[in-house]
């Protein structure tokens, strides 16, 4: 680990539009240095260490998490390796910034817990960004602060103008998309989800692979008997927008319509509505990793492997929903200790 006051010298597996945005907003962040890319594909990896100024590169990222000159990774390769990076981060006794999802499958992600507990360090940060999002952190507060007295409902939606990737079935859009959406409801309301139900329809993008739908509409059940729904949208056309409304027993919140300049003209009036995550997400992707950075010191990272692995666990119950037709029940068990206290 990183001692205090040392620089920190940062790793980077996957070299693709994650793992260059992480590097970029890194090297804003003082006393950090970005010194290793990894990527599979080599041009892909000389553009970003080039980039960045780093002096190693990898082909195979478990070589670049062994690199006596890596203090701290960050994991922004495909979603099916994630586990097995951080596992490997974690017998090296490295800090990991693990892009979403922690892992493909729950149980992946339990093994990660597992091993994380037997250190007695939280080593694994996981990139919910969202929790770093100006609108959504006003919204947590004013929940806290009882603004709209105890939540009955939190309603979220997560447009995508198009699917950026090829699902391959219904359980991958939850894995890679909708897994934000649920640890935002865990996080916005502190609570555990003890049932799922969950339908799919609608195919506008006739690109979408046989069986996969554009809209996924999710109903959760809380701990404290409050709702959530969930929609999420993968070909809603205009734009990206992510957004959250809490209704309470008092009134209700709204977070994350799309802002800025009020243009009028022509008899039209319009504001900007953002193209895709990364320019939705701006100031959250780069105070996630500053915040990163300042957890690698303090040894407390937020939101933890338990947050990874949690979310999953609803993931898993919604792909059953699913298939079954059926609500499905949870029975949430109380995270270890390692995880209670707040960062
Ligand atoms: C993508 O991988 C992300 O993480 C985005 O935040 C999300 O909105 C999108 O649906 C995912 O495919």
């Amino acid at each position: 680990m990183a001692e205090l006051g040392r620089e920190l010298r940062v790793g980077v597996v996957g070299a693709g539009g994650m793992g260059t945005r992480h590097a970029r907003n890194l090297l804003r962040v003082p006393g950090v240095r970005v010194g290793a890319v990894a990527d599979a594909d080599p041009g892909r990896a000389e553009a970003l260490a080039k980039d960045c100024g780093a002096s190693r590169v990898y082909a195979d990222g478990y070589e670049l998490v062994l690199d006596p000159e890596v203090d701290a990774v960050v994991v922004a390769s495909p979603d099916p390796t994630h586990a097995s990076y951080v596992l490997a981060c974690l017998e090296a006794r490295k800090p990991v910034f693990c892009e979403k999802p922690l892992a493909t499958h729950a149980a992946e992600a339990r093994a990660v817990v597992e091993q994380e507990v037997s250190l007695g360090r939280r080593l694994v940060q996981v990139g919910f960004q969202r929790r770093y999002d100006p609108d959504l952190q006003a919204l947590w507060r004013l929940i806290r602060n009882g603004v709209v007295g105890k939540p009955v409902l939190y309603r979220t939606w997560h447009r995508n103008a198009r699917a950026a990737y090829g699902p391959r079935s219904n359980a991958e859009v939850l894995v890679n998309s909708a897994i934000h959406d649920l640890d935002e409801v865990r996080w916005l309301s502190g609570q555990e989800v003890r049932a799922v139900r969950s339908v799919v329809g609608c195919r506008v993008d006739r690109s979408l692979a046989e069986g996969v739908f554009d809209l996924q509409l999710i109903q959760l059940e809380l701990g404290d008997g409050a709702l959530a729904l969930v929609e999420l949208n993968l070909s809603a056309g205009y734009g990206y927008e992510v957004g959250a409304e809490v209704c309470g027993e008092r009134g209700s919140i709204t977070a994350g319509l799309p802002a800025g300049a009020f243009v009028r003209v022509e008899g039209d009036a319009r504001v900007h509505v953002p193209a895709d995550w990364l320019e939705r997400f701006d100031a959250a992707y780069a105070a996630e990793v500053a915040a990163w950075v300042e957890h690698v010191r303090a040894g407390q990272a937020w939101p933890h492997a338990w947050d990874g692995y949690a979310s999953l666990v609803v993931a898993e119950a919604c792909a059953e929903a699913l298939a079954t037709g059926r609500p499905v029940s949870l029975t949430p068990e109380p995270p270890p200790p390692l995880y209670v206290t707040p960062a």
